[in-house]
């Protein structure tokens, strides 16, 4: 064979594996714990997530590595722990700068070493469109270096990307502490909050994206339901005459803990009302979170009926992910950042259109460092050996295969997760809770059984130590 013929066969060959390599639509929600319908939560009214987890794999019990948005979208996108603070991925970028160090690259540089076109929209990293400076869109400060080649945030009237962050309706900016109200529902379209823009602008990248040869990674990050809870009223009205389920549990802890006093919460404007007093309250903040869910949910369902009129939704693998939990009044905490149960527990759901998935879902304990390996793995891509977590395609094969445990840590806080047990280790002592027995960790029965405690941690040495 001359050699002109070889190359043109090697084009031709690299082209046709270009087309029938699965593309890849992530999509990150903010602050989603699993508060949904197929998640458990009847009253909730989430359809499209929830036909998405009929579809493809529900994980019930997947494990935020980090209760916080930066560090646990650190974990997610460089497939490691990490460090716990939310300018974790912009420490990574200055050592990436100042050269001093080897970086590990993330999943997106990943895949578009793989030939893969990456973009980025929304809340994906922690600051919306992938920016620092002032107003997060300073362009000399890049969170992720080299990883996306399009990283975007809509803004108009919020003006910049800090501003859609904790944006309420129709442009407006959180300012001091305490003048922006702690939920919100204002008639209107679905734009005059900024999620609608994120949908809109997602729907647009689509277009582009599916005439383009070469697969996508496309990662979308919804900002809602964080706080404020705002979302437009027809969301809120939804919920007109539903039954606001009641705490399962929403009181302080009576021993030392990771109990916090919900400072997040209550820098907003809360009209001198404190849901841990005022159970009507509480039944209203929730109702406003739910609002926020479904609103969620909306644009979710967008993005995916694009994907399908675009065509590509049978090459697409789908990946639905919320960044961490929330405890809505759960322990007497409104907010995340503890190691309970309900800040680590987050919504998973994977669909890849070449695997025959039963919609059954899975109980296996999964952490959030799963998803780079397992994306790789789903696309035909080597695995790095930097990542720390596993492949879950054997799940997806096979969902009642078991798990592994998850580990979290906040800070010098740490904690393991097995099918049964949650072990905590903080500066205020050791708890010990058994799912068994007492599912929303009420009893810390670490005293009673040392030799278990000494094994847990021992478990949790090791998965540290990896
Ligand atoms: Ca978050």
């Amino acid at each position: 064979m001359k050699k002109i013929e070889i190359i043109l066969l090697c084009i031709v060959t690299m082209q046709l594996q270009a087309q029938t390599k699965k593309n890849v639509l992530l999509i990150c929600i903010d602050d989603l714990r699993t508060e949904l319908k197929s998640f458990g939560a009847d009253y909730i009214i989430s359809p499209n997530i929830d036909a998405l987890a009929k579809k493809g794999t529900a994980f019930y019990n997947h494990y935020v590595n980090s209760p916080s948005c930066g560090p646990s979208r650190y974990t997610m996108l460089t497939g490691t722990y990490g460090f716990s603070k939310n300018d974790a991925l912009f420490l990574r970028a200055k050592k990436i700068k100042e050269n001093k160090e080897n970086v590990n690259i993330t999943m997106p540089e990943w895949f578009k070493n793989n030939g893969y076109t990456t973009v980025s929209l929304g809340k994906v990293s922690h600051h919306p469109g992938g920016l620092g400076g002032k107003d997060w869109n300073d362009p000399n400060v890049i969170e992720m270096p080299n990883a996306w080649d399009k990283s975007m945030m809509p803004v108009k009237e919020w003006q910049h990307p800090r501003g859609t962050m904790h944006g309420l309706a129709n442009g407006e900016i959180r300012g001091k502490s305490g003048t922006m109200d702690v939920f919100q529902s204002t008639k209107g379209e679905d734009t005059i909050y900024p999620d609608g823009l994120v949908a809109n602008k997602a729907i647009e990248e689509l277009e582009i994206l599916s005439k383009n040869k070469k697969p996508f990674f496309f990662a979308v990050g919804i900002i809602k339901p964080h706080l404020p809870f705002g979302a437009p009223k027809k969301y809120y009205d939804m919920y007109d005459g539903v039954q606001i389920p009641e705490i399962p549990h929403p009181n302080k802890p009576n021993y030392p803990s990771t109990w916090h006093g919900s400072g997040e919460f209550f820098r907003y404007n809360t009209w001198s009302k404190d849901p841990r007093k005022d159970k009507e309250f509480a039944k209203e903040v929730r109702k406003h979170y739910a609002a926020c869910v479904t609103y969620a949910d909306a644009q979710v369902g967008k993005i995916i009926e694009k994907l399908k009129e675009t065509k590509q939704y049978k090459n697409t693998i789908i990946v639905l992910w919320g960044d961490h939990g929330w405890s809505l009044g759960d322990h007497g905490i409104w907010g995340k950042h503890s190691l309970f149960e309900e800040a680590l527990h987050s919504p998973l759901i994977i669909l890849d259109p070449s695997i025959k998935q039963c919609g059954k879902g899975t109980k296996a304990v999964v952490e959030t460092v799963d998803v780079f390996p397992t994306l790789c793995d789903l696309a035909g891509l080597s695995i790095p050996n930097f990542t720390q977590g596993v492949s879950l395609k054997s799940i997806l094969e096979n969902p009642v295969e078991k798990g592994h445990i998850a580990y979290s840590y906040r800070g010098a806080t740490k904690t393991i997760r097995t099918d049964r047990y949650r072990l905590i280790l903080s500066g205020n002592g050791t708890e010990l809770y058994d799912h068994q027995i007492d599912p929303y960790e009420t009893k810390n029965i670490a005293s009673e059984y040392p030799k278990l405690v000494k094994e847990l941690k021992i478990m949790l040495k090791q998965k540290y130590a990896k």
